[in-house]
Parts: C-alpha cells; structure tokens; sequence
C-alpha cells in the first residue's frame, strides 16, 4: 500500500466492513483503500487455496461500486458463473476466518449460494444464467409491484451463452427496469471466440463512438448538475449517438446502452451506475475491465489465472507437480487425441470455451485446422458435432460431465437418435471437490444410461482411457467416455491402443465370497478394499473392472452371481439411475436374487470440499465406511444362509 513517509499506517478497512452499510460513508480515497486492501486478501487467501483470482481482481471497484449505488439484500444482485463473487462475499459479512477457508470445508463457497447469505440471490457455477434469472426476478418484482432493483453481472463470455441471448430476446417485453452490467475483459477463459466478442471489441474500441460520448459529456458538465439536467442530458446523449453513430446490437434488443466505462474508475462507476438506477427502460452498462488487475503474473497469463491452483503470491509461480508425478487424464486425452487426429483428417475436438480444461489445446496446438473452440455454447457444440458426423467426420466433443447436462437434448435428440459416431469425453466426471455441487460429475451415467444407441464406458486408469477413445473413434454410432478430474495412476501408455471389446469387463482378482464390481477409478479403491475385507476375515474377495456401464457385460455378471453370494457394486456417481442400477436391473431381468451392495453418492448434493477423501468420508464412504459396510452385509447373509440351512 502506498504510504506517506512519516505518517503512521493507516489501520485497516476490510475488517471494519461488515455488511454494505459499512462503505456507503466511506470517502473516495478510503474507497480506493479499501480496493487495495480488498485485492491483497483476494491474493492472500487463492494463493493458499486457488481460486478465480484472475476474475476477481477484475471486478474490486465494479462491485464496490454496486454495494455503494444499491441496497442488498433488498436489491438483488445476480452473478454470472458467480466465479467473480468473491470480492461481494468481502462485503457483505463473509470475511475473516470464513472467506481464508474458500473453498475448503466449512469455509466459503467458490461461487454465489443461496444458503450462504441473504445476499446471494441467486446461486450458479454454470455460465449464461445471470440474465433469464435477473429477468425473471424483475418481472415477479414488477407483479408483485414492489421496487427493489435487480442487477445482472454477466462477462463477456456469458454472450457466447445461447440462454443469454434468448433472455437479451425477450428483456423488453418482460419488463421496464433491469440493469445488465457487460463485464467485457475480452477473456472467456481463454481468449473469447466469436462474432459478439469482436462485436463488443469493435466497440470498446471505435474512436468516433467513444469521442462522441466523451465530447457529450464534457459539454454537459460545463452545466450546472441538477435532475432536470441530467434527465436532459441523457436524453440528449441517447438521441444524438443513436443518429449520429450506428446504435449498438443491445439497443436494437431494446435495452439503453451505456459506456464503455473504465470499469477501475470508481467515479466513472458510481455516475453511470446511478443514472442507471433512475431508468425507466431496461439499461446495459458496457464496464471494460482488466483481468488479474493488481498481479503481474495474472495480467500476463489471464487463461492460467482465471482458475488457479495455489500459486506464490509474489511470483504467482504455481506449485510444481512432484517429479514423475502421474500426468492428469486431461493431459492423456489431449496428447493421445492429437496423435490419432495427426493420421486421421476426419477427427476433429471441439470444446465449449474450456481448451485448457479438457486437455484439447494440446490438439490447437498441434493440429489446429481440427480444433473447433465454439464458446461456451455446450447444446451448439454437440449439435455442431452431429452435424459435423454426418459428413464423415469423427468429432470429439471434449466437455467436463457437469456441462454436458445442458445439451441433454441434443444428445438425444441429435446425436443418438440418429445413431451418429460423436465421442464424448467427459472429464470431471466425479467429484470437484473444491467447487461443489455445481460442478461435481456425478450425474452422467444416470442420463445417458437411459439413452438408446449410447456406449457408456469408464476407464480404470490412464492407458484404458486411450484404449477407450481408441474404441469409441471406431463405434457406428455414440460413444461417451466418462473419467475423474487430476492424475492418472502413472501406468505405462501403450505405443498402439487396443480396441477394447465392446461390452466386455475384465476380471482383476478371482473371489469366491465376494465379488466387487468397480467402475473407473473405483477399481483401484476397489483392489485395495478387497485386501481390507480379507484381511483377518475367512473370505475370498475378487475385483471386477466393469469398463462399459453400456453395454454391461451381463454374461459375466450373471456368473458371478450364480456362484458368489454377494456382489459389490462400486462407482464415482450418484447411486440414483448409476452403475450399481445397471446391475441390480440386469439382475432382475434374469430373475436373479443375489445379494447386491451398492457404493456411490447418496441422494444429496454433495457441498464443496477440501479434497476428494474428506468428502468421502463426510459422505460415508471412506475406506473405513466401506469396509464395514460391505462386512456388515456379508455378516447378515452368512447368518441369514445359517438360519436358512437350520
Ligand atoms: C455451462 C458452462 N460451461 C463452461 C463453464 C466454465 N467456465 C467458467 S467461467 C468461464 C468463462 C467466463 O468468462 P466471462 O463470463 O467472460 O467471465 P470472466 O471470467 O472473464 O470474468 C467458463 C467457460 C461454465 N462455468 N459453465
């Protein structure tokens, strides 16, 4: 912080901000502090923790601003993605110890939640909601006739969102007063794709539009300040720029278009923000902001610091992996899928605005004419890629698990219907503990289960999940490769990839009490429960990896059942409609009474965590937990069997 030699240090202004109230007398020059202050603990506690550091310090003054024109809780602010509530959280009672344990257990939520605090209206983790929410807040509020205001924050990238689009569509005829702030920092996570972002580039950057608005303003300001004035003014401002210079894409949807304003101008802010305030039309603010503003090495690396792990606060130096530490299954995917797109033009990665996520910009690098990074526009993805297929392509659509729930119907309707050859490869399938339950994998198998001319699989380590693309880039029709965030297990990966029989498990370790049937990256939890269960206990236990949840190898299961008293199913998903499902269904249908115990997540949303074993273990299904269970079950049967004999 800068000091004046000789004066004492000013004493500190985040821990006397305890809910908004606390900066609304608060001078400019405190203002200013505050931010300062604001942004050192944003770096203290994501360098500890990782975080959304890089959208975050972009948005310090923007939302000092907000709390400072508006009234929350009663007026309401919707985040997009609601990465970028961090710095809302600092002001309204969730500092201190509470915001130091971000994304930890117990401490706060990466994103906006509504159990968290009456201040956050509306919770998300997914991009391109704030809009169709905010909307749908102002038209309940103008039914109701109450007058609270409502403010969507959405980034650029929100309006490469289809769902933004349809709600900017309908803003209009759904009310009269909505307040959109255009958060453009020309970053998605990556560089942002798109007509609309060159749009919103263009203009930022068009001199006649922002000379202009400038010269107007300055004119106005040789006047004395008073309502009728600025009324005048503004309405003068509006009609003069929309003759003069083409009126901007948000003015034809119909909603008064304001800026570009520096979005690290809190004066700049306050001015456009209360004016917007006294609209009686629905208005767009453009705020142009900087990503990572307040750290050098988040400016010069926006992508890596959009979501970053702990990091040096000083460098921003990201912890090193250990030396031959497994690599991710992302890095796999990403270098296998370009091998197999360097000999065959007909196979193409398309990703929804996450290329570092998914591992595929290893594939723009390396062949960049079959890279398609679409935005985050997951249903166009998936249709693009139908489309694509039906022209002899072999499309991989790379998309985390919890993002391909919004192009459900795509999937169905567009891909499997029509029996076309798309691979999905969802990573994150499992948890992501630190996020929670936005971003948690834990649903997929249960939607896509369900789902006709579907080949659903799951690699048990990082070899197989080469083996799986391998396969699925050779199926007739639709096939989705599901596997867990970070390292693999550090296995060999072999020169040429096997094509794995379709529907087939394998057999890891022959039992004859118990046998687990282990999905994925339960297989290795697996082998080590059934020494657990062994261990100082009379009973064989042997490990199945089931490989295809779609086709599941029924011959297989319907042997072990015959001969093995009780079958343990075990999966990284929700019990609901998963793995374990498939094989009590299987069961059933050959009229097959063997004991089953179900592993996985119960019906709940699972909270963010600080890792994957906490979790776990919050959830019952620790090692510990397992192993009771599993013996506890085995215990009941023998004596039920006992009783049964007597
Ligand atoms: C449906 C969906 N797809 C992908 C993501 C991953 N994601 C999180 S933030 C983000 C970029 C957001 O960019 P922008 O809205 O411009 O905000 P900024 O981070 O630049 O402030 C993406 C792609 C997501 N959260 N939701």
């Amino acid at each position: 912080m800068n000091e004046v030699p000789g004066t004492p240090p000013a004493t500190p202004l985040l821990p006397t901000v305890h809910g908004p109230a606390d900066i609304k007398g608060l001078s400019a020059a405190e203002l200013a502090r505050l931010a300062q202050e604001i942004r050192e603990e944003l770096i203290t506690v994501t360098s500890a923790n990782g975080g959304h550091i890089g959208p975050n310090l972009g948005v310090v003054e923007l939302t000092l601003a907000l709390h400072r024109v508006f009234d929350s809780p009663k007026d309401h602010f919707v985040f997009d993605v609601a990465h970028q509530g961090y710095v809302h959280k600092l002001l309204t009672g969730r500092g201190g110890e509470f915001f130091r344990k971000l994304r930890q257990t117990g401490g706060a939520s990466g994103f906006l939640y509504r159990p968290e605090s009456a201040h956050d209206p509306f919770g998300a983790g997914h991009a391109g909601t704030a809009l169709s929410a905010a909307l749908g807040m102002a038209t309940a509020r103008d039914l109701r006739g109450t007058d609270e205001h409502v403010v969507a924050v959405c980034g650029d990238a929100a309006f490469t969102c289809g769902i933004t689009l349809e709600a900017l569509n309908n803003v209009v005829s759904a009310t009269k007063r909505l307040i959109v702030i255009l958060n453009d920092n020309e970053w998605s996570i990556a560089k942002n794709v798109g007509a609309i972002s060159r749009y919103l580039n263009r203009l930022s950057t068009s001199r006649t539009y922002n000379k202009l608005h400038h010269n107007i303003e300055e004119f106005f300001k040789s006047f004395p300040v008073g309502a009728e004035m600025n009324r005048v003014y503004h309405k003068w401002k509006r009609e003069t720029k929309d003759f003069i210079v083409e009126s901007s894409l948000f003015e034809k949807f119909g909603l008064r278009y304001l800026g570009p304003v520096d979005g690290h101008n809190l004066d700049a802010l306050l001015k456009n923000l209360e004016f917007a305030k006294h609209c009686d039309v629905p208005v767009l603010i453009h705020v142009l902001t900087k990503k990572g503003k307040g750290l050098e090495a988040a400016i010069e690396h926006p992508e890596k610091f959009h979501g970053s792990g702990p990091f040096d606060p000083i460098t921003g130096e990201s912890k090193k992996p250990a030396a031959g530490a497994p690599p991710n299954y992302q890095e796999v995917f990403g270098q296998a899928l370009t091998r197999f797109a360097k000999v065959d033009p007909n196979i193409v990665g398309i990703t929804g605005a996450m290329p570092s996520g998914t591992g595929l910009s290893l594939l723009a690098a390396g062949v960049p004419q079959q890279f398609f990074d679409v935005g985050i526009a997951e249903e166009h993805a998936v249709l693009f890629a139908a489309g694509m297929a039906t022209k002899g392509f072999r499309p991989v659509c790379a998309i985390y698990s919890t993002f391909l729930q919004r192009a459900y119907d795509q999937v169905i309707h567009d891909v499997a219907l029509q029996n076309l050859p798309v691979t999905f490869c969802m990573d994150r399938a499992g948890l992501s503990p630190n996020d929670g339950p936005t971003h948690h994998g834990l649903f997929d198998l249960a939607y896509l289960r369900c789902v006709p001319n579907a080949t659903v699989m799951q690699p048990k380590d990082e070899d197989e999940l080469v083996d799986m693309l391998h396969t699925s880039l050779q199926l007739p029709g639709p096939g989705f490769i599901r596997y867990p965030r970070g390292a693999g297990l550090g296995v060999r990966i072999k020169e040429q990839p096997m094509a794995l029989p379709v529907g087939h498990a394998e057999v890891l370790r022959e039992g004859s009490n118990i046998m687990i049937w282990a999905l994925g990256n339960m297989v290795q939890d697996a082998l080590k429960l059934a020494d657990r269960l062994e261990a100082g206990e009379n009973i064989s236990v042997g490990v199945v990896n089931a490989r295809f949840v779609k086709p599941l190898d029924r011959t297989l299961l319907l042997s072990h059942a015959a001969c093995i008293p009780l079958l343990v199913t075990m999966e990284d998903h929700v019990l609901a409609g998963g793995f374990g499902s498939a094989v009590l269904e299987a069961l059933q249908d050959a009229d097959c009474a063997t004991a089953v115990e179900r592993i996985g997540w119960p019906d709940k949303f699972v909270d963010h965590g600080t890792s994957v074993e906490v979790l776990r273990a919050a959830y019952g299904l620790a090692p510990d937990d397992m192993r009771r269970r599993v013996l506890a079950r085995w215990r009941n049967l023998s004596a039920e069997r006992v009783a049964a004999d007597v």
